[in-house]
């Protein structure tokens, strides 16, 4: 296993429902570290852009739509394994799938309104995190 980066975002519900550090902290706890943060109500041209490659899909307007609806917070992640271990912790897409214990099963609400987001490849964690923060912004330990 080696260690890396991923890109992790609270999603307006979370934030809403005021659970910033309940999940920040299930992070910690599997031993994932927080190397950046910041807290941001993005637009329709950021929040496209991040997920730009949903564009052509039927539920791009309502994702746009919900991730504009309110602040977010956009942290990256640093462990060992930390993409799949994000994936791991966050539970599957639809929260109705996802396994008991993890972050969608108790902090989602929908499909749509799921809680957090987290980079699904390498490649996506390199180009998400570059998209949110500037290497100075991102703090080595
Ligand atoms: P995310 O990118 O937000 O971490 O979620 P994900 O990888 O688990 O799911 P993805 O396929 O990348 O989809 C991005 C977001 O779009 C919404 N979605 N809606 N109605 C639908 O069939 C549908 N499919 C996806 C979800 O809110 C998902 O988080
Ligand atoms: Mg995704």
């Amino acid at each position: 296993m080696a260690v890396e980066r991923t890109l992790s975002i609270i999603k307006p519900d979370a934030v809403a429902k005021n659970v910033i550090g309940e999940i920040l902290t299930r992070f910690e706890k599997a031993g994932l570290t927080v190397v950046a943060a910041k807290m941001i109500k993005l637009d329709d041209e950021k929040a496209g852009g991040f997920y730009a490659e949903h564009k052509e899909r039927p539920f791009f307007k309502d994702l746009v739509g919900f991730m504009t609806s309110g602040p977010v917070v956009v942290q990256v992640l640093e462990g060992e394994n930390a993409i799949a271990a994000n994936r791991e912790l966050m539970g599957a897409t639809n929260p109705k799938e996802a396994a008991a214990g993890t972050i969608r099963a108790d902090f989602a609400e929908s499909i749509d309104a799921n809680a957090v987001h987290g980079s699904d490849s390498a490649a996506s964690a390199e180009r998400e995190i570059a998209y949110f923060f500037a290497a100075e912004e991102i703090c080595a330990r």
